[in-house]
């Protein structure tokens, strides 16, 4: 059968501007747009939209990791997104798959998509480090203390940014020695997984050093609770999800002037203009 994998990180976008993925999650209830769907076609009808607004890659998840969540079996998960995948893939459209587990991310690679994004980093599933260097995609490695039910319950750091970066590194190095080439790694500091706000704003002051241990780095903040705290009103409930959007924007803004290789966001119109403000940006009017 005819695979559409990408080689490298290199084939995804456009090069000189920080890569935009629009998010298609496929399940009754992650954090900001759970049960959204109810057929494949409608989600499929969305990653084509996103596609539209500007999107370079659509990120297909079929597990929520909202904190708290709790799993769904890998037949449930395969359900949800096979057909998604495939339908995206018929139309054009580039898919990654927002995996935990190596046999999801092997059927979707087959049903079409072109990178795995693994929010645990390889941890959650130890066959999938291997698996993924077989399938010869990239691969994003997300740092992940445990799984969502249980998160918060990890968010003490001594050095946050040494604590990430240090992690990280552990996990590509572990990534190479499994057999995913170097030029097929990309790293996420896993905004808001086990983290406080003051944490994921550290991470995004710091994103220079992430991006000095030498791989693309992926920054994934959109709507979260992070930015919902720093937008509260005096009565100090968190700013609803729906008012997070501008917010999202700037986070992209400032992630893609500091030199990330990709953004991951629900909302794609704002985020596909912070991006291209960041780039003229970086040109400083230099071609
Ligand atoms: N966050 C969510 C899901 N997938 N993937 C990566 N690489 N990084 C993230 O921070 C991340 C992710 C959180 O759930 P959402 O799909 O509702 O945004």
């Amino acid at each position: 059968m005819w695979l559409v994998t990408e080689p490298t990180v290199a084939d995804i976008g456009v090069p000189g501007r920080t890569v935009v993925m629009g998010v298609v999650n496929v399940t009754p209830d992650s954090f900001s747009d759970g049960g959204r769907f109810a057929t494949a076609q409608q989600a499929i009808d969305y990653g084509i939209g996103l596609r539209a607004q500007g999107a370079d890659i659509v990120d297909v998840g079929g597990e929520s990791t909202r904190p708290g969540a709790t799993r769904v079996s890998a037949e449930d998960e395969s359900a949800r997104v096979l057909p998604v995948i495939a339908g995206l893939t018929a139309a054009g459209v580039r898919v990654s798959i927002d995996t935990m587990r190596a046999v999801v991310a092997a059927r979707a690679v087959e049903a079409g998509a072109g990178l795995v994004n693994d929010v645990s980093g390889g941890l959650a599933d130890r066959d999938m480090l291997a698996a993924v260097a077989s399938l010869q995609v990239p691969l994003v490695l997300m740092h992940w203390r445990a799984h969502s039910r249980r998160m918060d319950e990890f968010t003490h750091y001594d050095d946050v940014v040494g604590e990430v970066l240090g992690h990280l590194a552990r996990r590509r190095d572990a990534a190479l020695e499994a057999g995913v080439t170097r030029d097929r790694i990309i790293l996420d500091p896993g905004l808001g997984f086990a983290k406080q706000p003051e944490h994921n704003w550290a991470l995004l002051h710091d994103l220079p050093a992430l991006i000095e241990l030498g791989q693309p780095v992926l920054v994934a903040a959109s709507r979260k609770r992070f930015l919902g705290s720093l937008l509260a009103e005096a009565d100090r409930e968190p700013r609803p999800i729906q008012g997070r959007s501008y917010a999202t924007d700037a986070v992209s803004a400032i992630a893609a002037a500091s030199g990330v290789w990709g953004v991951r966001v629900h909302d794609v119109p704002g985020t596909c203009d912070a991006v291209r403000v960041a780039q003229a940006w970086r040109q400083g009017g230099r071609q």
